[in-house]
């Protein structure tokens, strides 16, 4: 088996956001198999379908009540099934995500569970809660708080106990100290690998096994995470997860990682250990951050890019993104979506795809879709979004920051409907979307970037065809050449063949004089003499291999 999933440009699909087919205002399986052509045309080799299964959509399907069912909203397993047959004609292959360090608390298991005689009671972990001092309250079994901004338990009045969750509470964690909750994982698994899926993008993985429930060093956030994050009950499963099911199919996995080092990812990530076969890490998207994601400091594209030349030279390979349903708009946040729209999108498109690893392009991004311009919270249906303001009026912060960072940095950012066209809500739906459509999307679309040779989608059509038959960007190694305020140059090398990147950040002009024969420009010119428009990108095949 060869590594195939190393070749291919992969593309995520939000399918909630994607494309109506029934006018319920909700994208569904049928949209994704209308658009199948569309991902063809564009190059793509790898879907990755946020989850589409059984779910009170607590958090958008990533609250999960049944691993072998379609939640009706996105169609049935026969759509399903049709979209996976039909992928494979197109040479498309598909990766399920697997959402496995918690359940819906709606999850059969989990309504089990809270009968403590229950044999489903030790698949989610429990514990009485605290005597507390003087007072006899009861007090939370430790002190550790949730990625959501809450506590992490949640009290059960039929038993009296309380149960963990480092999500929403409707997120119940699995415990992975039971043999038998990794059996029902890996069964999971072979249904889909069966149905023909050719791989998984695990949520959330290196937080599934608990060392301990210990309290956890006072934190501004995730308190309690030295306990949980990237414990080495973690890499014994995903090496039993790839000996015994992983290795026996075609496929490949990439997990989400959070609070990784270079060297913890490693550990995850690299060939040699069998676990994960890349991953997505987060460093390069904190560097316009402080503390935690939702205050933000100006984006600097120096330590934007230094932080990817970092990640570059630390794995073997990487899973790299601008974005994807959790974050904003990447041309909003490190390009200029308002003068240099085009332009430093087509840039970021280049920096993107150049890399060594596997590029994941997120739906939307290869038009340039741009942040939601919200204007109230009652736009807003992350839960997260909600949860967070409602914590930072607690915290008296005053209502403008509050706002802002809804507004900058919520994750509904992502999820508004793809922009098919100029037409009503942008072609995503005939009825109501369940969800805003962006207005810009009468000049931001699907359509009307086909029809034009210069636009961001017919660069990203170029790019990825470029990368696609090019043996040196697919494969061949990095090396930073220049970082500095705003230029990025690298180089991509294998056997006698070279190629240097060169982006520029620059809102003006900007010189890198080298010498090749250019092969691309975001501009399209002719030739290169070594400058560079504001936010222009380049690449240069190169003689000289020193
Ligand atoms: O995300 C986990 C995660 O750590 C974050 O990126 C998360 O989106 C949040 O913003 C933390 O502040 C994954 C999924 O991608 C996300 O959509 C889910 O909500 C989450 O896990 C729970 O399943
Ligand atoms: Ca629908």
């Amino acid at each position: 088996m060869t590594n195939w999933w190393r070749d291919k440009v992969a593309y995520q699909i939000y399918p909630r956001s994607f494309q109506d087919t029934n006018s319920d205002g909700i994208g569904d399986l049928r949209g994704i198999i209308k658009r199948l052509p569309y991902l063809k045309e564009l190059g793509i080799g790898i879907l990755w379908l946020s989850p589409v299964y059984q779910s009170p959509n607590d958090d958008n399907g990533y609250d999960i009540s049944d691993y072998r069912d379609i939640h009706p909203d996105f169609g049935t397993m026969n759509d399903m099934d049709e979209l996976i047959e039909l992928a494979r004609h197109l040479d498309i292959r598909i990766i399920m995500d697997m959402v496995i360090n918690h359940t819906s608390d709606e999850h059969e298991w989990f309504k089990e569970s809270r009968n403590p005689a229950s044999p489903y009671r030790d698949y989610y972990i429990w514990r009485p809660g605290k005597k507390g001092g003087l007072s006899g309250k009861r007090k939370l079994p430790n002190n550790w708080t949730s990625f959501f901004a809450e506590d992490c338990w949640e009290y059960d009045e039929q038993s009296g106990e309380y149960y963990l969750h480092l999500f929403s509470k409707k997120q119940p964690d699995l415990n992975y100290r039971n043999p038998a909750v990794i059996e029902e994982v890996k069964s999971i698994m072979r249904f889909w690998l069966d149905k023909g899926i050719s791989g998984f993008r695990f949520d959330v993985i290196n937080v599934i096994y608990k060392n301990s429930l210990e309290n956890g060093r006072k934190r501004f956030i995730l308190t309690g995470r030295e306990h949980y994050v990237s414990c080495e009950g973690t890499h014994e499963i995903l090496r039993d997860f790839r000996r015994t099911v992983l290795s026996e199919y075609d496929c490949f996995s990439v997990g989400e990682s959070v609070m990784v080092t270079p060297k913890t990812a490693a550990d995850l990530a690299d060939p040699t250990r069998h676990e994960l076969d890349m991953l997505f890490s987060f460093e390069h998207m904190e560097t316009d951050t402080v503390i935690v994601k939702w205050f933000r400091r100006r984006f600097a594209p120096k330590r934007f890019c230094e932080t990817i030349a970092k990640w570059q030279n630390a794995l073997e390979w990487n899973a790299n993104y601008l974005e994807n349903h959790d974050q904003p708009r990447s041309v909003s946040r490190f390009g200029d979506d308002l003068r240099f729209h085009e332009e430093s999108a087509k840039m970021l498109a280049t920096l993107l795809l150049c890399l060594r690893g596997t590029p994941f392009i997120y739906q939307g991004q290869e038009i340039g879709m741009t942040n939601f311009d919200f204007t109230s919270m009652e736009q807003i249906e992350d839960i997260e979004s909600h949860n967070v303001y409602r914590l930072a009026s607690r915290l008296h912060f005053p209502e403008r920051f509050r706002w802002n960072m809804i507004r900058l940095v919520g994750r509904d950012n992502a999820r508004t409907p793809m922009q098919w066209s100029a037409g009503h809500c942008g072609g995503f739906t005939s009825g109501k979307p369940w969800i805003g459509v962006n207005e810009n999307h009468i000049k931001i679309n699907v359509e009307s970037q086909t029809a034009n040779p210069d636009s961001i989608l017919s660069y990203y059509k170029k790019l990825i065809s470029l990368r696609n038959g090019s043996e040196v960007l697919r494969s061949g190694e990095f090396k930073a050449i220049r970082i500095s305020k705003d230029l990025f140059v690298y180089d991509r090398y294998l056997d006698n063949e070279k190629i240097t990147v060169i982006v520029s950040f620059s809102k003006t002009f900007s010189r890198y004089p080298i010498k090749g024969e250019l092969l691309l420009s975001t501009y399209n010119r002719k030739d290169f003499d070594g400058s560079l428009m504001p936010y222009e990108a380049v690449l240069i095949r190169r003689e000289d291999l020193t």
